[in-house]
């Protein structure tokens, strides 16, 4: 396993995985400007790092995956920088949600207003039984600003959105579950290993048809169901012309496991 370290975020790599630790123990790994510039210069490496097939994000400690923005910031905005802050910090979750590889996040404890939201921005969310999910700006006087109204609506329903986003009330990770909010929940112990585990998974897979099950579904939801087939169809026809494709009927029908070079 290599390590790089910027400031404020960990990189790790496990083979064809790599894992994004947000590292600001101390306020409970806030993201403040610094570190979302971060966040968005390493998933762009990442993005266009052939040999990373998945990625892991998660918090530095036991107690937080991340607390939110950074207050401290959000105390001294004008209306102007509070929309271009705004405007930023949703640029770098659209990146994550449009990676065009599935990033898994690991919540390990407090995933609370932008943490939250980073959360929905991944493709997969795995909560340690210890973690707390919740869009308290509401106490602060202030709304969501990274996407959190609109992917809490698109993820759990109206209904619950409505009442996490007016309350401002964390849940706990079983309710979580229950609601959708996250895929499964692991005792805290384990979470890596799970989230390691469901990554190589993934990983493991023909990485083209990965990469078109993200665009389907992604691109697909926000089109009228017609649209939608239509390009699950040219979707499906570019698979065609993957010798991944071939070799995975092929195995198939040799009774092997298939062997994927992402071609
Ligand atoms: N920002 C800055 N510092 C924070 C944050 C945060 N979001 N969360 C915690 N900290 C700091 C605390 O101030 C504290 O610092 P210090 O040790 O210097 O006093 C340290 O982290 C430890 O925190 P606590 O002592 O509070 O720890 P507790 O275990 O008592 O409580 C909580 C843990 C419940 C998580 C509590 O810290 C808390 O409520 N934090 C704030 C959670 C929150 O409101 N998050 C939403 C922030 S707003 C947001 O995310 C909006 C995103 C969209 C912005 C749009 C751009 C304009």
């Amino acid at each position: 396993m290599r390590e790089e370290s910027p400031s404020s975020l960990t990189l790790q790599r496990d083979g064809a995985v790599a894992v994004v630790t947000v590292n600001r123990p101390k306020v409970l790994n806030a993201l403040n400007i610094a570190t979302l510039d971060e966040l968005a210069a390493t998933m762009r490496a990442l993005q266009q790092d052939e040999t990373v097939r998945c990625v892991i994000v998660t918090g530095a400690g036991e107690k937080s995956f991340i607390a939110g923005a950074d207050i401290n910031e959000l105390a001294a905005l004008t209306p102007t920088l509070g929309r271009e802050h705004a405007r930023a910090g949703q640029a770098v979750f659209d990146l994550v949600e449009q990676l065009g590889k599935p990033v898994i996040a690991a919540i390990n404890g407090y995933a609370l207003g932008g943490g939250c939201e980073l959360a929905m921005a991944c493709t997969i969310r795995i909560a340690a039984d210890t973690a707390r999910l919740g869009q308290p700006e509401i106490n602060l006087g202030m709304i969501p600003g990274f996407g959190g109204t609109q992917r809490l609506s698109r993820l759990v329903g109206t209904g619950r959105a409505f009442e996490l986003l007016l309350t401002g009330e964390p849940i706990g990770a079983a309710e979580a579950y229950r609601i959708g909010l996250v895929n499964r929940v692991v005792p805290a112990s384990g979470l890596m290993a799970e989230a390691h585990r469901l990554a190589a998974a993934i990983a493991a897979k023909a990485p083209v048809a990965v990469r078109y099950v993200l665009e389907a579904v992604r691109g697909g939801v926000q089109l009228p169901l017609a649209d939608a087939l239509a390009l699950e169809a040219t979707l499906f026809g570019l698979m065609a012309s993957t010798a991944d494709m071939r070799e995975g009927a092929r195995a198939f029908l040799e009774k092997r496991a298939p062997e994927f070079k992402g071609t």
